[in-house]
């Protein structure tokens, strides 16, 4: 049979065609494949290592460091007792990675391959889990369960793709009541490949919740504990010690909070604002099932990812919402006082104890300032419970608290742009004696 040229280009141009056609069938064919057999998702290949992202922000922490060996991202955690400063004042022996407790956040894109190398210059033997991510039964990190443990001196390779984005965490999982509570913990984020995939945000903070029992005069936190957790930190930082969060106005914000404390779950409440609880370590929540919020609940072994614009101008309140959660090595055994004249009851104690105060007859909120102006001793290694100067008055709040501080005009975000001065006529202040004359209040 003759063939024309024509028809030659014709069929092979529906060869073509045809071969798009299978191709996408065979596609389809892969998904539902896929979905039929449930395959693993970390089973797809890996894709080129992803850069095109906007970094986190950790505060007071930073973001592990990684090289590309051969298409993959290689980062390194070294397991090792560090000597950490949670607020000036208060210090302990504590466990961390690479120096820092917590262990710096890791970052990575959706598609990456991923290794992970752990050393362990504990001296006890350890595991890292990776919380939420989707990955091979072998690389889980529970000791005994999925793996060896890693003993002292060891070093292990984890190894996975990503193939999910979002707010996931990474912890001990041996032993891990103990070495929780001495802090080794940390934050890992996946980027999304398509960084359309979730709304693009100006400032991007990631923030880990944690608790620890420290008595007072101390070094060293206790892993026993199951309750009375006296220091509770943001990123292992007790206010006056945690950094702001310096945003300028009309900044689209990302919060990731992480809580890995032991025993508690923690109400974060952020003032001046609403925003829209947007992702779990589960995922991205839809758009139309976002909903509004000032408070959000972050349950122990769980992340909450919250987005907002910062539309507010001011040094806002950013804190969990359990009242003793904002408190520094609180001692919970003390007689109730508050409301009672102890002024002769401290003269006459102090006959025999010429340092005693009473502590809490206005409540705390002497307490602090007492310690500050040397009028109290608080014991060796130990902070004031409550506080710091603030630009009004004393601020009687500690722990796991920081200040949302939202700039109409910012030099830089890694400044600390001072206290906010408020407009005239935007704050509250004594009542003139006409004010309360012409609305009828009398005192
Ligand atoms: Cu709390």
């Amino acid at each position: 049979m003759k063939i024309s040229r024509r028809k030659m280009i014709l069929s092979s141009g529906a060869a073509l065609a045809g071969g798009a056609i299978l191709h996408y069938a065979e596609k389809v064919q892969a998904r539902e494949v896929v979905q039929n057999e449930r395959r693993p998702v970390w089973e797809q290949p890996p894709l080129a290592p992803g850069t095109n992202y906007t970094p986190v922000v950790t505060p007071d922490n930073v973001s592990l460091e990684y090289r590309i060996v051969n298409g993959v991202k290689v980062y390194h955690l070294i397991a090792e007792p560090v000597r950490h400063e949670f607020a000036p004042g208060l210090q302990a022996n504590c466990w961390g990675y690479n120096g820092r407790v917590h262990g710096p956040t890791i970052e990575a894109v959706e598609g990456d391959r991923v290794r992970i190398y752990v050393t362990n210059h504990l001296p006890a033997p350890t595991s890292v889990h990776w919380h939420g991510a989707l990955l091979p039964n072998g690389m889980d990190g529970v000791g005994g369960l999925n793996q060896k443990v890693i003993r002292p001196g060891e070093t292990f390779k984890y190894e996975w793709t990503l193939h999910q984005h979002g707010t996931l965490m990474y912890h001990s999982h041996h032993d891990e009541m103990t070495q929780m509570a001495m802090g080794l913990m940390g934050m890992f984020i996946v980027h999304p490949r398509n960084p359309r995939a979730i709304p693009k945000v100006d400032r991007d903070f990631v923030l880990l919740l944690s608790e620890w029992l420290i008595k007072p005069g101390t070094e060293r936190p206790d892993p026993n504990a199951m309750d009375g957790f006296n220091v509770l930190t943001i990123n292992a930082k007790a206010f006056p010690g945690t950094s702001p969060l310096v945003v300028k106005r009309g900044d689209r914000v990302r919060i990731r909070i992480g809580n890995l404390s032991a025993m508690d779950h923690h109400p974060f409440h952020i003032h001046g604002h609403y925003f829209k609880i947007a992702e779990t370590d589960g995922g991205r929540i839809p758009e139309a099932a976002q909903w509004p919020e000032t408070t959000v609940l972050v349950q122990v072994g769980s992340t909450r990812v919250i987005e907002f614009i910062a539309d507010n101008p001011g040094d806002w309140a950013c804190h969990c919402h359990m009242t003793h959660h904002v408190m520094n090595q609180m001692g919970h055994g003390i007689p109730n006082l508050v409301g009672m004249d102890t002024a002769g009851l401290d003269q006459r104690v102090q006959k025999l104890l010429p340092d005693y105060m009473t502590m809490g007859n206005r409540g705390m909120d002497d307490h602090g300032e007492h310690v500050e102006r040397g009028h109290m001793a608080v014991p060796k290694n130990s902070i004031p419970m409550v506080g710091s100067y603030g630009p009004h008055d004393y601020i009687t709040m500690g722990g796991m608290f920081t200040i949302l501080k939202v700039r109409e005009h910012l030099d830089s975000y890694d400044k600390d742009p001072g206290w906010y001065e408020n407009p005239p006529g935007t704050q509250t202040t004594y009542a003139t004696p006409e004010e309360l004359r012409r609305d009828g209040i009398s005192m």
